[in-house]
């Protein structure tokens, strides 16, 4: 029998890639055709994505798959939630792509508290309230109301809308369009309710479509037509479909521009406790839930790093080894982190206000950063705990960031377990993992998981300094509450 073979786009926040994977029915095997830098641009004076960039780098990547002679069974696209593209009635593209990082709702949550409660949102979403949430770039939308507005005819979510460029296909995929606050938690349904409330007609959406699916074709030069498949098209969810367990008993983290922590589901847990974690629900492959919160992740190194310009991240990682502990920690998910002018000066900022040593030099900043992403995972760990009391053992990292492997081992210190780690692109191979299912050449999560189990190695890391996080975790708790002002 010959191999399948296909095409994982995965598009992360800071990075996107081409990656093949190749499955000889027994094993997985990846090679990275091609990668390329992404971030938000500045157009009309709005942080934005560039997709004009990204579709020509995703179309290259294609290529090169053709040129090198493989013969490819199918792709499917994944990138972050939340943001969309606005189309007309002939199909092209309204405004900008505007970027989850950009301050256009600023203040949106509390607009929409005085029509709404934030309990009835969450009851019917089961969606954390981030400000960056789709539901709140759609009421900033509405407010401002371009001279355009009126002649939108669809919003697709920025995997579909890429898709779309491909295929010429129209879709709209479910564990992303979960991400949008938007979605009933429990019909799967976009909420009528909450359109209404931000004057938005539910005929822009398409229904929200379970993945693993085939749904098009994409002409391509050198490799012939390729089928077209939608995936788990949120990058988070094809992350948790690679995780290679499928007991209920580990805590993941899907570590890249965002650390995303939690757990899987078969239900929705939006009870009042939930809420009180803002804890949420996306929604997974095989309608299971990723009951999860997001940290601020190494975004905040990512902003530093191009600070200071010359280091490498491995390089960055030493220096804060030979930096000193516990001198100067950060509430890594303050607002004034989301997007600011300059990260090195908002992180003095925050420890200049709460009264501690102000970091000076790159290993200072990346001490502070790292051992503040591990006191915040401690924080999440507790938190799923009293939502799962005495059923969690362990946390299992996924994604680029456990290539950072004193951040895996101080998350063991922090949160005094076990952290095991891989693979580094689980998203691809989530995405990969999607398509054999489409391809009908694998069956379910189950079998997805067992497959990257056996392709991947994982690596273990016990806790050894937890008395040290400890003594210093009513430290973290202080700053954490202390928060100084949201500045834009
Ligand atoms: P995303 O998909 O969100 O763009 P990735 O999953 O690709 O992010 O992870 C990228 C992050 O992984 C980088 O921002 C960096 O912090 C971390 N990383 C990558 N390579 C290394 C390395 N060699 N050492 C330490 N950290 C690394
Ligand atoms: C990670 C991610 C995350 C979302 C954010 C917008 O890439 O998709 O799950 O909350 O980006």
């Amino acid at each position: 029998d010959r191999m399948n073979k296909m095409l994982a786009i995965d598009i992360g926040a800071s990075s996107g890639r081409v990656i093949l994977g190749s499955y000889d029915g027994l094993t997985l095997q990846i090679q990275e055709l091609h990668r390329f830098d992404n971030g938000p641009v500045f157009r009309n004076g709005q942080a934005c994505w560039n997709l004009d960039y990204l579709l020509l780098e995703i179309k290259q990547g294609i290529e090169i798959a053709g040129v090198s002679g493989h013969v490819i069974d199918s792709l499917a696209i994944d990138t972050w939630g939340v943001d969309f593209v606005l189309l007309d009635g002939q199909g092209e593209q309204l405004g900008d792509a505007v970027s989850y990082r950009d301050n256009r709702t600023l203040g949106m949550q509390e607009k929409l508290n005085g029509l709404i409660t934030k309990n009835t949102i969450y009851t019917k979403t089961g969606i954390q309230f981030l400000d960056f949430n789709t539901l709140y770039q759609l009421a900033a939308l509405t407010e401002d109301r371009p001279n355009w507005f009126d002649s939108v005819a669809r919003l697709l979510f920025i995997p579909d809308y890429l898709g779309y460029k491909l295929s010429g296909i129209q879709h709209c995929e479910y564990t992303n369009a979960s991400t949008s606050q938007l979605l009933n938690c429990a019909s799967g349904a976009w909420d009528k309710e909450l359109l209404e409330l931000i004057n938005v007609p539910e005929q822009w959406f398409l229904p929200a479509q379970s993945p693993n699916r085939l749904i098009g074709h994409y002409n391509s030069k050198s490799a012939g037509q390729i089928k077209v498949a939608s995936i788990a098209s949120h990058d988070t969810a094809s992350a948790i479909l690679a995780l290679p367990v499928t007991g209920q008993d580990t805590v993941y983290i899907s570590s890249g521009t965002w650390s995303l922590m939690g757990i899987e589901s078969e239900h929705a847990l939006n009870s009042p406790l939930a809420q009180s974690f803002n804890v949420t629900n996306e929604g997974g492959a095989e309608n299971r839930f990723r009951v999860l919160k997001n940290i601020m992740g190494l975004w905040l190194i990512q902003n530093v790093q191009k600070e200071f310009g010359d280091f490498s991240f491995a390089q960055l990682v030493n220096l804060a080894k030979d930096s000193d502990a516990f001198k100067s920690l950060i509430a890594p998910d303050h607002p004034s982190f989301l997007n600011p002018v300059n990260m090195s000066c908002a992180i003095q900022d925050f420890c200049r206000e709460t009264q501690q040593v102000v970091p000076e030099t790159p290993g200072e900043f990346a001490r502070c950063i790292f051992e503040s992403l591990a006191f915040q995972y401690r924080k999440v760990w507790l938190e799923l705990n009293q939502l799962k009391p005495a059923s969690l053992k362990r946390i299992h990292i996924i994604g680029g960031g456990i290539q950072n492997t004193f951040l895996n081992q101080l998350c063991a210190d922090a949160c005094g377990v076990e952290v095991r780690t891989g693979p580094i692109e689980a998203s691809a191979i989530g995405n990969i993992c999607g398509q054999l299912i489409a391809l009908n050449q694998i069956e379910s999560v189950q079998q997805a998981r067992e497959l990257v189990s056996n392709s991947f190695p994982i690596k273990s890391y016990k806790p050894s300094q937890t008395n040290e996080f400890l003594s210093h975790w009513a430290k973290f708790e202080r700053i954490s509450l202390d928060t100084p002002e949201r500045k834009n």
